[in-house]
């Protein structure tokens, strides 16, 4: 993928982490304060209707008592006797002002006494399942103020209630509506603020409703033991303004949680992005490749063999050397993953190169990790089942570092040569060299490296150092690649000096295997000729 689309990508994503908890807590905060508004609501019109039911209940209480007292004294309705214990239950009961007779529309006597000619109470407006009749706009003119109530009959007695006393509670917030409703009729009874008589037909008779209408947030309840029914409604501002109290607390927690979230999208991608990761999907794209160095008989200039160097060009274009992640891969354990696709490499050319020379040698490097796996020499048997070849095609360089006297590995060179392949003492002299150590293992070649060639001619303090490595290599008996030869003077210097063979600039770069197949294919003709 280019790393434009690839960047645009990550940013997208990211946006998108971000994005979703915010508005996950914007629709939460919206959701939990309509919740608690409605809470509120609920709240609000069950206070109404608990002080509607007490009223009822009072009205019940009193009238019954009056019936009970008058059948058993035989008295009129409106003997003193009468009169004096609607006084009584008029004063003990909290929600009743007046509790009286009634004939007709008219009051004929009550607590306030005898109302000489009647009080005209105006014709009965809703008349309830239980047969209660109510009026809910009773005009009385007294010398203190003109008031309008709401009187209940229950037979011939009628209870005369003060219209603003069942939502007369203490509500913090003056815009809440209240209102209260006989159920059955469309119309309110008591009403404190806006309210809608579309409200009672949501509710659809339901002991419990609550809504949101867009401009309230409304409750409706019913009693089930009375016929009241109460409705509370909350504007929308104070809704609103809950969204913005919750929105306060949510979007920080969601903010949290998206960066959480675009932290753990970029670790992820990291993750991805590692050397383990990136070698995996490598093999499997094919990215990796060999380039073929050849390597010369020093005495012919003849190619007598190719050292096998791995090469990865990754899906953007870029080509990464081996010495950037081959350290890297010996690190984190991916370097067997590598050598078992080199040997599947050398194995898918091997054919061909040696169809055109039967006896090139392929160099293979191996790392010190390679020789410490029992599985190399499996491997190695495969590749000469796989490659048609002998062993004698096949060449091991381990580099020095490899070598590290340990056991394990001294016996791997040892299967290793069992099988005929020879085995290359590589980067000698770069690292960890003894002569002692070197005598303990039983090797075929070793390898010069380019650092003491580069000295060959010069006056480096170093530059007698190639001659010792010669004599050492001589004495145990070590036939020798130089490496990275560039220069004439140097491939005669080490010609003189009895080195075999040379590897270097001078006489070819890695190759591609069609470059190195075309090269073959020439020499030969020249050769036949
Ligand atoms: O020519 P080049 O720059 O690729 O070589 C860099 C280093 O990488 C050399 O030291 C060489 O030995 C090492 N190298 C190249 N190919 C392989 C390989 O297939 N396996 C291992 N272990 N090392 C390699
Ligand atoms: O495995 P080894 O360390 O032998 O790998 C050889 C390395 O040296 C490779 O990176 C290869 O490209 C490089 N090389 C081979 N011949 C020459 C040469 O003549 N000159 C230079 N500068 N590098 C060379
Ligand atoms: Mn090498």
């Amino acid at each position: 993928m280019p790393r434009a689309s690839a960047t645009t990508l990550a940013i997208l994503a990211a946006i998108v982490a971000l994005a979703i908890p915010i508005l996950a807590a914007l629709e939460l905060a919206q959701h939990q304060s309509l919740q608690s508004e409605m809470d509120r609501a609920l709240s609000y019109a069950t206070e109404i209707m608990v002080r509607s039911e007490r009223t009822a209940a009072q009205i019940d209480d009193g009238i019954g008592m009056l019936v009970h007292t008058r059948n058993a004294s035989g008295d009129g309705p409106c003997s003193a006797a009468q009169i004096a214990l609607m006084r009584e239950i008029a004063l003990v009961s909290s929600y009743l002002q007046a509790i009286g007779y009634v004939s007709g529309d008219q009051m004929l006597c009550s607590s306030m006494g005898l109302h000489a000619g009647g009080l005209a109470l105006g014709p009965v407006e809703q008349v309830t399942k239980g047969g209660t009749k109510v009026r809910n706009n009773v005009s009385m003119a007294t010398s203190v103020s003109d008031s309008t109530f709401i009187v209940v009959q229950h037979g011939e007695y009628a209870a005369v209630i003060h219209k603003s006393l069942p939502i007369d509670v203490s509500t913090q917030e003056k815009d809440v509506s209240l209102a209260t409703f006989t159920p059955g009729y469309r119309e309110f009874r008591t009403a404190r603020g806006p309210a809608k008589l579309e409200w009672i037909d949501a509710a659809q008779g339901r002991e419990q409703a609550t809504f949101f209408d867009g401009e309230y947030v409304v409750a409706v309840v019913q009693s089930a033991q009375f016929a009241t029914g109460a409705v509370a409604a909350v504007p929308v501002a104070y809704l609103n303004q809950r969204v913005r109290e919750f929105a306060l607390v949510l979007v920080p927690i969601g903010l949290l949680a998206g960066i959480a979230l675009v932290l753990v999208v970029r670790y992820l991608t990291k993750l991805q992005q590692s050397l383990p990761a990136l070698i995996r999907t490598g093999v499997r794209k094919k990215e990796f490749f060999l380039g073929y160095q050849p390597l010369v008989d020093l005495q012919t200039r003849e190619w007598v063999g190719a050292e096998a160097l791995i090469r990865w060009r990754r899906s953007d274009g870029t080509l990464v050397r081996p010495d950037q992640f081959i350290p890297e891969a010996e690190e984190n354990g991916m370097i067997q993953r590598i050598t078992r696709h080199v040997l599947q490499l050398v194995a898918k050319d091997a054919p061909e190169i040696l169809r055109r020379r039967p006896n090139f040698h392929i160099g293979i490097n191996l790392s010190s990790a390679d020789l410490h796996t029992p599985d190399t020499v499996k491997l190695l048997q495969e590749l000469l089942r796989d490659a048609h070849a002998g062993p004698h095609n096949i060449l091991i360089e381990a580099t020095e570092r490899g070598f590290m006297n340990t056991d394990a590995a001294r016996e791997m060179v040892k299967d290793i040569r069992a099988l005929g392949i020879d085995v290359a003492i590589d980067d000698f002299g770069t690292g960890y060299s003894s002569l002692s150590y070197l005598e303990s293992f039983a090797l075929d070649y070793l390898k010069i490296d380019k650092s003491f060639i580069d000295t060959i001619g010069t006056d480096a303090a170093t530059s007698r150092v190639v001659l010792h490595i010669i004599q050492m290599a001589k004495s145990l008996n070590l036939k020798m690649i130089a490496e990275g030869v560039e220069t004439e003077a140097q491939e005669k210097f080490l010609r003189e000096h009895g080195v075999q063979y040379a590897q270097g600039w001078l006489f070819g770069k890695p190759m591609p295997v069609a470059d190195l197949l075309r090269e073959l294919a020439k020499a030969k003709s020249v050769q036949a000729a």
